[in-house]
């Protein structure tokens, strides 16, 4: 069965799809789409997300978008490797993770980023700077879920590693070269303040599919 998912290079919504396939071991054609060349807005790919985004899993005779939707479709669709957990209470606790990883961790780097990535920053300072604080105190609390365990929730990768290492790269990636008067972005270094995320880190890094979900236009700039 043909199975495509539409991606931006860098677009965390699209990369949390595609670890989430490679974390189920299902073969995919990845199909690079360019914002900045209208490829999203399409009549093509509007026929298949009609908010012209990605990422867009087409499986078959099934499309689905929204990250999150993609990752609940896969689950129910190949349960054979869960990324929700095996039990309800398993389910729970993960679904709980992913969401907070969604709602605290994603929105404060993306309330502290847009702006910045945006030029419209001019007298949002203070809220970015809070944003950019709010992200280092969620950054401190996910590292707490570790627990001393390999992964997120205990010793087998989950969905929670899926949503969570994107945003934690992409903003060491492009924190330290933010340089804007006013803004302090106190972007931690991992390896020194949070050794343990670090090493999980590098865990996600060996995981199956990680290379094939890693944007593109990083590999190509290394
Ligand atoms: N809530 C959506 C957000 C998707 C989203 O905002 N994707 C952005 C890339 S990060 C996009 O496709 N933007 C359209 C464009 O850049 O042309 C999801 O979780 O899938």
């Amino acid at each position: 069965m043909a199975r495509t998912l539409y991606f931006i290079s860098g677009s965390p919504f699209a990369w949390r799809a595609m670890l989430a396939l490679g974390l189920k071991g299902l073969d995919y054609t990845a199909v690079e789409l360019h914002g900045s060349k209208g490829d999203t807005q399409t009549p093509e790919h509007l026929a298949l997300n009609p908010r012209g985004k990605v990422p867009v899993l087409v499986d078959g005779d099934v499309t689905v978008y929204e990250s999150i939707a993609v990752m609940a479709y896969l689950e129910h669709a190949y349960p054979e490797t869960p990324l929700f957990g095996s039990t309800p209470a398993e389910a729970a606790h993960i679904w709980q993770r992913v969401m907070e990883v969604d709602g605290y961790l994603s929105a404060a780097l993306a309330g502290a980023a847009r702006p910045i990535f945006t030029q419209t920053f001019a007298g949002k300072e203070d809220e970015i700077n809070e944003n950019f604080a709010k992200a280092r105190a969620e950054i401190a609390t996910v590292t707490g879920w570790l627990g001393g365990n390999d992964f997120m929730a205990g010793d087998a990768p989950t969905a929670i590693e899926a949503i969570l290492y994107p945003p934690l790269a992409m903003i060491a990636r492009v924190g330290p070269a933010i340089n804007v008067p006013g803004i302090t972005p106190n972007i931690p270094d991992y390896a020194t303040e949070f050794p343990a995320l670090a090493a999980w880190m590098k865990r996600v890094e060996a995981l199956p599919g990680f290379d094939a979900a890693y944007p593109s236009h990083w590999r190509d700039a290394a």
